[in-house]
């Protein structure tokens, strides 16, 4: 029987949870319990503030007007490429591309530095644990190129088999495009040494940090990765912002992205010259007000402390496992040494779908389903799975509700 946890984190977590606003709100006459922050986390006043902020005193559009208001938010819209940098720890500003989201950055490398790059013969591993946005975009550039699509197998804790990693990977290997933490799994991946091999082989790496970035430290230059992704939404910050990073010689020499303003230095109907980093990547007008409001997301987190944050979302992690387990008839999806912020399950004759409606009843939100992760589940073969994700604002009284309420689901289903 798992009773009370003590998280040993230094964080104030009450006090954290004052900072989120759409915490106090119910669902269905239930206080929300949030457990989809692996979707989308929430985000606190500062973040939702600097965007009121921005829209009632900045608002103009950047890098084009020599007035007060283009200036200004020119200055907030930049300062969040300086946070970034530090962030991840680049080694040059301009090796932080703005995007949509992790999919924009991933699209972005996959048209641009695939198209160029690969050749008929040559091979592209992804692995089993993907997100679609790290699968579809290589299978339309390798049909494209004639280039061959390599996948690393998942076991059955659902960490990579690095075993066959390794026998897939030669000198064909072009790029290895991973996910650093599996959305659906939880399951942490070695990256650092997918990294070393790949560079032994000739190959550059992709790493999809959507799911790290939040809850482990980013060091790209330790990681000596060659290409980085993130999304702003799932690190406390706004929909509709992101960033690539990129090693700059890698980027300077990819062919351009999207055509259109901000990205040329001269248009001429002969010729078209293109700007410098990261501009050449970054064409019309951007999301200012989520780029604008992604530094105090940025600033909250380190406020916070990764490793601080890292202390209570284990804790919680390690109670829910232990609590779930205790329920006849569940089955945890994904069991790897290294996990973070994740707990994927099925329940044997139930679908997740009808235990999510349930669960919403009593206002606790999970993500029920295949979780953009089709070939994942296909492996597991399972339609999909509950997935339960937690952020530093969640409780462990917030993990008794998610046990108790799945109890209920279980007896009214079965
Ligand atoms: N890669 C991983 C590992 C992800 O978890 C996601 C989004 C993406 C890429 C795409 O990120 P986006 O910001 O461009 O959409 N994952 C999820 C999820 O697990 N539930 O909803 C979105």
């Amino acid at each position: 029987m798992i009773t009370a946890v003590e998280t040993n984190t230094v964080l104030d977590i009450a006090a954290i949870r004052n900072d989120f606003p759409i915490l106090n709100r119910k669902v269905k006459g239930h206080p929300l319990v949030y457990l989809d922050n692996a979707a989308t986390s929430q985000k606190p006043q500062v973040v939702i503030d600097a965007l009121v902020g921005y829209y009632t005193e900045l608002n103009a559009n950047v890098h084009r007007g020599i007035h007060t208001l283009a200036e200004e938010a020119t200055a907030a819209f930049e300062a969040t490429r300086d946070a970034l940098q530090q962030f991840i720890n680049a080694r040059h500003r301009e090796e932080i591309i703005y995007t949509k989201g992790t999919t924009e950055g991933i699209n972005l490398v996959a048209y641009t530095w695939g198209r160029s790059n690969l050749n008929e013969g040559d091979e592209v591993i992804i692995s089993g644990m993907e997100h679609h946005s790290n699968i579809v975009p290589w299978q339309i550039v390798c049909e494209e190129r004639k280039a061959v699509l390599k996948v690393i197998p998942v076991t059955e804790a659902g960490e990579l088999d690095m075993e066959a990693f390794y026998q897939l990977l030669s000198e064909k290997t072009k790029i290895v495009s991973i996910v650093h933490v599996s959305n659906a799994l939880g399951t942490i991946n070695p990256v650092k040494e997918i990294i070393d091999a790949a560079h032994q082989k000739g190959a550059v790496v992709l790493v999809d940090g959507a799911q790290s970035s939040l809850h482990l430290d980013i060091d790209v230059q330790e990681l000596d990765c060659d290409f980085f992704a993130l999304s702003a939404h799932k690190m406390l910050g706004p929909t509709g912002a992101g960033a690539l990073y990129g090693k700059k010689q890698l980027l300077e020499a990819m062919p351009v992205f999207n055509g259109g303003g901000e990205m040329i230095k001269e248009v001429r109907f002969e010729k078209t010259t293109y700007n410098e980093l990261p501009y050449k990547f970054e064409a019309g007008t951007p999301n200012i007000a989520d780029f604008v409001a992604f530094k105090p997301a940025i600033e909250y987190i380190n406020t916070l402390g990764k490793k601080n944050m890292r202390v209570h979302e284990d804790a919680l992690l390690r109670y829910a496992t232990g609590k779930i387990k205790e329920i006849d008839g569940i089955r945890i999806i994904g069991e790897a040494k290294q996990k973070a912020s994740v707990l994927s399950f099925v329940i044997d004759g139930v679908h997740p779908q009808d235990v999510g409606i349930l669960l919403d009843n009593k206002g606790i939100a999970v993500r029920t389903g295949h979780h953009c992760a089709e070939p994942l589940m296909n492996r597991f073969c399972i339609p999909g799975t509950i997935r339960a994700s937690f952020a530093v604002y969640n409780t462990m009284e917030e993990i008794d509700q998610l046990a108790a309420g799945l109890k209920k689901a279980i007896s009214l289903l079965k």
